[in-house]
């Protein structure tokens, strides 16, 4: 399929437009008792809940996300390694030498405690868990409280590969039980309260504030795949004892915040239409209830793009999604977060040195680089897979060729050279490192595309004006408020 040149003969019509219908909330307000002089209020429709605060202090948290640790032992080089890279440019080779920097510079900052939001490994090789936890015990062996949750690559992984020349070959991954052997340290251990069908658990990590670590990977459903599921979502029992344990929190005036792998809320407009697997299951039903239960933000990752999204429920609750991007993409972000009563200041830093052989090149420009040519490889085949979404009687091949054709289309020849590939690439770029700035040039072209009879460069403008315009509240340095 890849590197083919031949031209398609297949017709665009056959191709069907991709459907832009607009994405309906629903509201599900709870009964409470109205009152006054409260610390906190919570909206409910038409009246509001008093909640008198624990005295939580000022705490400093640090964030990072999607570390995608690969023990190096597992084979860095050859073409079996390179033929994986090439359908997932992250930058594999270097996440160890990624995530020791970061530890390194996390031990030195002032944070006291350490999330993760999943994807700890590439595919969830028994080996690589076993060094990345050894790595977060140096980090608590520093005085830092480190807390965990599994995304889709980390368990079940059908995907655990070892790389020698031209052959992968399978190696030990790990079961849900194994995970909570092995992270037993990073929030098990010390859990207020553990869910039975998932690996959930709320701590308090420092007084009036409870964190639920929200386990929305669905590895259960791997047994038997080629593939591990890139989707995500909460069983029944496992959103009820999420639920409850947000009003029991909220019952005893803490602040609350979530950690989860997937994103909560939309991170630009149509995400869970294009992106499905992106956005939780059921995410407007989901969202709009934890707001409305007062918890105040999650923290998660898994699209690699340091962004921040708000939502304001139907009773007038807001909830913040604050998303980190990848340790093992551009920019390598992590957040230090300051979270207080009534408030969570962000900051965001981005790795600047790794101990790894960058071509003389400073490790961001390293970074930079690599992704912005791997997009090149990487941006046909999810327009192939955007294809195939709405069109399943194409095959694998046509869909490609199509995806090929409309990424090395010109849209604008007189203006530049520029195809549709480097638009959506700087776009991509944008989005991933966060408060995207918009070029001039792209905002014309876009326009252009947007207005196009043809169903295909129609919905390409759609994603492109998509990812450069970010619908809610700054990414990288903000103050975020809590409901008053
Ligand atoms: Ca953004
Ligand atoms: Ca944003
Ligand atoms: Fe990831
Ligand atoms: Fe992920």
């Amino acid at each position: 399929m890849k590197g083919s040149s031949k031209k398609t003969i297949i017709s665009k019509k056959a191709v069907v437009a991709f459907i832009l219908s607009a994405l309906i909330g629903t509201s599900v307000p709870f009964g409470a008792n109205a009152a006054s002089n409260c610390d906190q209020k919570i909206k409910i429709i038409g009246a509001q809940k008093c909640i008198k605060s624990d005295k939580l202090k000022d705490t400093k948290i640090a964030v990072f996300s999607d570390p995608h640790y690969f023990a190096p032992e597992l084979g860095t080089t050859g073409n079996a390694f390179e033929a994986y890279l090439a359908q997932d440019r992250k930058l594999i080779a270097e996440s160890s030498a990624i995530s020791k920097s970061a530890i390194g510079e996390l031990k030195k900052s002032d944070a006291k405690i350490v999330l993760i939001s999943g994807d700890l490994t590439k595919d969830g090789e028994k080996l690589s868990h076993q060094q990345f936890s050894k790595l977060l015990k140096e980090l608590e062996k520093s005085g830092k409280k480190v807390y965990v949750i599994p995304g889709n690559h980390d368990i079940n992984n059908p995907e655990s590969n070892s790389y020698s020349g031209d052959k992968a070959t399978p190696v030990e991954n790990i079961s849900p039980d194994q995970f909570k052997k092995i992270y037993n340290d990073f929030g098990f251990s010390e859990a207020i309260s553990r869910d039975k069908s998932s690996l959930s658990y709320v701590v308090e990590p420092a007084p009036g504030l409870r964190i639920i670590a929200m386990d929305s990977a669905l590895y259960k459903e791997n047994v038997g795949k080629t593939s591990p599921v890139i989707a995500g979502g909460f069983s029944d029992e496992t959103l009820k004892w999420i639920k409850q344990q947000i009003k029991e929190a909220k019952a005893k005036g803490k602040t609350v915040v979530g950690l989860m792998h997937h994103g909560l809320l939309e991170h630009f407009t149509g995400e869970k239409q294009y992106f499905s697997d992106f956005v939780i299951e059921n995410w407007e039903k989901v969202s709009e209830e934890f707001a409305d239960l007062g918890m105040e933000a999650v923290f998660t990752g898994h699209f690699h793009a340091q962004d921040i999204a708000s939502k304001t429920s139907a009773a007038g609750n807001k909830i913040y999604d604050i998303e980190t991007g990848s340790l093992v993409s551009y920019p390598s972000p992590y957040r230090i977060v300051d979270i207080a009563k009534d408030k969570i200041t962000v900051e965001s830093k981005n790795i600047k040195n790794i101990n790894y052989d960058t071509k003389g090149l400073p490790y961001q420009d390293y970074a930079y680089n690599y992704l912005k040519t791997g997009l090149k490889e990487v941006l046909p085949l999810m327009i192939t897979s955007l294809i195939m979404k709405s069109n399943p009687s194409l095959t694998q091949e046509q869909a490609y060729m199509l995806a090929k054709q409309a990424a090395d289309t010109q849209p604008a020849p007189s203006i530049t050279s520029m195809t549709v590939c480097d638009l959506l690439g700087d776009a991509m770029i944008q989005h991933y490192k966060g408060d995207e700035e918009t070029n001039p040039l792209a905002t014309v072209i876009t326009q252009g595309m947007l207005n196009s009879q043809d169903p295909m460069t129609k919905s390409l403008g759609f994603l492109l004006n998509s990812a450069y315009t970010d619908p809610s509240e700054k990414d990288n340095n903000t103050t975020l408020y809590f409901n008053k």
